[in-house]
């Protein structure tokens, strides 16, 4: 019995120090900041990891193909950012074929040469920079960037596309960021600094049939010519900073049920500003208003009683003004957001000593539902 006991204990242990872990995890942000590895991809076919975080996709070799899939599922219901360096070879005019930078529910790889190591992938959504004219695919001679679906190559089937872009296939890495906004359901790829494609659909409903958590690669290959093909990650965020602003489930469930909740959104004196120090604060608000789509919020600005009245009615609103701002630049509707710059009126503390000044400079937030 005394055994059982033992057992009995270690598991009790066991469970706060899982609960323990689980809430340091939580708190720290780890996920967002930790850096990305080559170990966090799957390499296949001819990639080999090159230091640097980099990868070589393919060598300069005829009939070469390479992949690198990042080995978690990503969850695509949610918002992204992707930083990478790119080389597309040291050949213009005798170089080919190019990357695909795809999203499919497996991680896999397509056809070499013109299939870019992604023909043929379905379900599958691909960013293609095409190096290589083929005639037959309505390619056009110059590099080009294109948004493709389910493994087809050919331009009659493109999303988007083909954009013509400078000449890649000199030597050079390539900064190319790609994002995707959840809210806005907008993709966004910049090359060298500069947007040079985007696109608006839902991407999970509209591409993948509801299916949100999938994979996401690179692919390259060469066929009859040749270049070599070389990715470096840079900065992954995935989904993950939003995910991690929420309030407590008991605040939230209270702040359901109508409770006033005074934020710890604060402002240095005279300022008005959003400022680092309040994106995680007002993401939580965030958070619960994309969660409730049928709630609705007020936003009720409050100051100290020093200084004018007048100027602090006017900071006040100002204050509540950056807030709403900032949600509303986030894809929350504007008639879900109702602001209000009290100023001095209404103190929580009307006791004069200056730490209780402090306690009456803030931001009082109610969640509502307008049907109920
Ligand atoms: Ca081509
Ligand atoms: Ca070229």
């Amino acid at each position: 019995m005394s055994g059982f006991g033992l057992i009995r204990g270690q598991g009790r242990f066991e469970c706060v120090l899982a609960l323990f872990l689980l809430i340091w995890f939580y708190n720290s942000g780890l996920t967002q900041e930790d850096p990305i590895g080559v170990d966090d991809f799957v390499l296949a076919g001819d990639a080999i990891a090159m230091g640097d975080e980099c990868v070589q996709l393919t060598p300069a070799y005829d009939w070469s193909s390479g992949s690198a899939w990042y080995r978690d599922a990503i969850d695509m219901s949610l918002s992204f950012a992707m930083e990478m360096d790119v080389m597309f070879g040291c050949d213009d005019v005798g170089g080919a074929d190019g990357i695909v930078f795809a999203f499919a529910p497996f991680r896999g790889t397509g056809r070499p040469g013109e299939g870019m190591g992604f023909s043929g992938m379905q379900p599958s959504l691909g960013i293609e920079i095409d190096t290589w004219e083929n005639e037959h695919l309505e390619d056009p001679p110059e590099d080009h960037i294109a948004l493709l679906q389910h493994g087809y190559v050919h331009h009659f089937y493109n999303l988007k596309g083909p954009i013509i872009i400078p000449n890649v296939e000199n030597c050079q890495l390539h900064s190319l960021h790609i994002t995707w906004d959840h809210v806005k359901k907008f993709l966004s790829v910049a090359l060298d600094g500069k947007e040079v494609l985007t696109f608006q659909t839902d991407i999970v409903n509209h591409i993948f049939d509801g299916e949100s958590k999938l994979y996401w690669g690179v692919t390259a290959a060469t066929g009859r010519y040749n270049n070599q093909h070389q990715i470096c990650f840079r900065k992954l965020e995935f989904a993950k900073p939003l995910a991690m602003y929420r309030f407590h489930p008991r605040e939230e469930k209270l702040l359901l049920k109508g409770n006033l909740t005074q934020s710890e959104l604060t402002f240095s004196d005279g300022k008005y500003e959003i400022g680092d120090q309040h994106i995680s604060e007002i993401n939580k608000i965030l958070n619960l208003l994309q969660a409730h789509p049928q709630f609705e919020i007020d936003i009720d600005g409050h100051t100290d009683e020093l200084g004018n009245a007048r100027d602090n009615q006017i900071l006040s609103t100002k204050r509540v003004e950056s807030i709403g701002a900032y949600l509303m630049s986030k894809g929350i509707a504007k008639d879900r957001i109702h602001m209000s710059g009290y100023g001095q009126k209404y103190p929580v503390d009307r006791n004069l000593e200056q730490n209780k000044f402090k306690k009456n400079r803030r931001i009082d937030i109610r969640f509502f539902n307008p049907r109920t």
